[in-house]
């Protein structure tokens, strides 16, 4: 058993002995989940990749703001609107050309679930061989802590206030891994930096798996400033996320999902609004709806796990 957990241990290790592309002064707040994600993805997808991203907190880092924010990868900067178009344009460049490169779209969730929606969802359906990576720290975090549709609802953000009036957010948020799922991407799944084995085995899947056609990866990222989270405290979100089923780890090969964590007895959503201030203000009855809605959306992904459970034993049957 000992031997075992040194094994798994060492298998994640040893991606942090490959080559740093990032350098040490980067621009990401203190505590942001962003920079170990962006410094993790190349180790485990190794050199031949190249990060296509839009406005957003990544860009400091990823288009270079001074002196000592860099990396060594290449980088291609996109609009808003068109990274899923213009990732399609490099992928088929580099197809016709003979190139050996993966092209990792890296996106936030404003960019993926409102102002660069239709544009995933094209090179999705044409089955391009993406990496599409959204790394889900719901809102707009690099203009302000605005919402997006990926904010909860009840969530209190710059536009969402909370008041005599506000109460946050209104609305409860755009389910984009089920959205993406009735795609039927070749490959899917969710991620976080809590479950580190699991991510780096995701990343592989995605590296081997975009040979064939389009990877969606969702990434949960909590953002210590927005959220106003202690700044050493976003891996544990990350892991009360997962432990709470708000955000489950799972994968789907052609649109068939399989939860890759089992969480034998969830905890209640409270133990993960208590570690962030920007659910302070939710009452009782707010709670109870929010259990509610994490409850709904994790027996309807439980379902289309069993439906393709049972699919999977007829064919094998028949
Ligand atoms: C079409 C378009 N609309 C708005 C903006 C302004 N803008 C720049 S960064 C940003 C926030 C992006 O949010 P998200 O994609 O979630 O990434 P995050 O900032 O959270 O990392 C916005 C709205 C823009 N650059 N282009
Ligand atoms: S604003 Fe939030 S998401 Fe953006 S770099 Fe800072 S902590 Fe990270």
């Amino acid at each position: 058993m000992v031997e075992k957990a040194t094994k798994k241990k060492n298998r994640v290790f040893d991606y942090f002995c490959t080559e740093e592309k990032f350098s040490g002064g980067v621009a990401w707040c203190a505590g942001c989940p962003l920079e170990l994600t962006a410094r993790f993805i190349p180790k485990v997808l190794g050199d031949k990749m190249v990060f296509v991203g839009t406005p957003s907190c990544s860009a400091p880092v990823l288009h270079g703001q001074n002196l000592g924010s860099w990396h060594k990868l290449p980088y291609l900067a996109c609009v808003m609107t068109g990274v899923g178009s213009s990732a399609t344009g490099l992928t088929r460049y580099y197809q016709k050309a003979g190139i050996d490169a993966t092209v990792v779209c890296f996106n936030g969730d404003g960019c993926s679930s409102d102002i660069g929606f239709q544009v995933l969802s094209g090179a999705a359906e044409r089955n391009e061989k993406i990496i599409y990576i959204t790394y889900d720290n719901e809102g707009y975090m690099n203009t302000g802590n605005q919402r997006s549709s990926s904010t909860q609802k009840g969530a209190l953000t710059t536009t969402t206030p909370v008041g005599k009036i506000g109460k946050g957010k209104p609305t409860i948020s755009k389910n984009l891994t089920m959205l993406m799922l009735m795609h039927r991407p070749r490959y899917m799944a969710t991620a976080t930096l809590s479950h580190l084995e699991d991510f780096a085995k995701k990343l592989q899947k995605a590296k081997e798996m975009v040979k064939e056609g389009f990877v969606y990866l969702h990434v949960f990222s909590p953002c210590p400033v927005g959220w106003r989270i202690d700044s050493n405290l976003s891996i544990e979100v990350c892991r009360t996320a997962v432990r709470t089923n708000y955000f489950p780890l799972w994968e789907a090969y052609d649109g068939k999902p399989r939860i890759t964590v089992e969480v034998a007895a969830p905890k209640p959503i409270t133990d993960f609004t208590k570690l962030m201030r920007k659910f302070s203000h939710l009452k009782e009855n707010d709670i109870a709806a929010f259990q509610a809605e994490v409850d709904r959306r994790f027996a309807l992904l439980k379902t289309l796990c069993d439906a393709a459970k049972a699919e999977e034993k007829t064919t094998v049957q028949s």
